[in-house]
């Protein structure tokens, strides 16, 4: 009972995005604090996780252990992708701020996530082509966070690109921020970007902490299920391959 009391809560959150937009990268930055040298194609998904701490500061600061599930973007396994958006308390979507399709996509991304989580006979529902706010009233509370990559890029181009938050963090009143995966800067402790990832993180947690009894009621439990899947890799990273 007492181990219980003490054991960490977990969290899962997906990360998704057009292939190449920097999802990997941007993971390894918020697990590691540090940039990826070189990252290399994900097949399937790959998971890495942060140790947040809730609500700091506050009486009620707690440990918990935040899964961030890097799904591969790769249209190949758009079919086999629904078996990661089981029981998922958060969407952090990403897009490459040098490529305007990229964003314009996570519409996409959202109704594909928000269509198929929860699995069961919605899986087998086809995409739809665009993300309706009214529609999916009822996934809305899912929180979601928006990042554009390749800050640094933008700066290069010394266009006079007006970066404008992407519309459907608009239409989810989600956070949005911008940065260089390739500079641990970006997500520096106390700058703004990482205040509002904080934030982010509570906000999810506060979502798993409303749905964890209608979760228990369901009997079957689907982490359960995708963690059997999986074989850990020397780096502690679990990945699947779903070729
Ligand atoms: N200049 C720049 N390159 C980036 C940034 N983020 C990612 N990249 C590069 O973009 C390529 C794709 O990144 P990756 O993380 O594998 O994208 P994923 O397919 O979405 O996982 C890699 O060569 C990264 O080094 C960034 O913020 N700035
Ligand atoms: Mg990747």
């Amino acid at each position: 009972m007492a181990n219980h009391a003490n054991a960490i809560s977990k969290v899962k959150i997906l990360v998704v995005g057009d292939s190449g937009v920097g999802k990997t990268s941007l993971v390894h930055l918020i697990c590691h604090g540090t940039a990826l040298s070189n990252s290399s194609w994900t097949i399937g998904c790959s998971v890495e996780v942060r140790i947040h701490e809730y609500r700091e500061g506050t009486p009620s600061q707690r440990q918990y252990f935040v899964e961030l599930w890097d799904v591969g973007g790769n249209n190949s396994h758009k079919n086999a992708r629904h078996v990661f958006y089981n029981q998922v308390h958060g969407i952090i979507l990403v897009h490459d701020m040098t490529n305007r399709k990229s964003q314009l996509n996570l519409r996409q991304w959202l109704s594909e996530i928000l269509l198929r989580e929860g699995g069961g006979p919605r899986s087998r529902l086809p995409l739809i082509d665009g993300f309706d706010a009214e529609q999916f009233g009822g996934f809305s509370q899912l929180p979601v966070f928006v990042v554009g990559t390749k800050q640094d890029q933008i700066a290069e181009m010394r266009t006079n690109i007006r970066v404008r938050s992407s519309s459907i963090a608009d239409e989810c009143a989600a956070d949005e921020i911008y940065v260089n995966t390739h500079d641990h800067r970006s997500l520096a402790p106390g700058s703004s970007n990482a205040v509002k990832l904080s934030r982010f993180f509570d906000k999810v947690i506060e979502r798993q902490q409303t749905t964890t009894s209608r979760t228990e009621l369901g009997g079957v439990s689907y982490m359960e299920k995708e963690q059997s899947m999986f074989r850990r890799s020397k780096s502690g990273s679990s990945f699947i391959n779903m070729n």
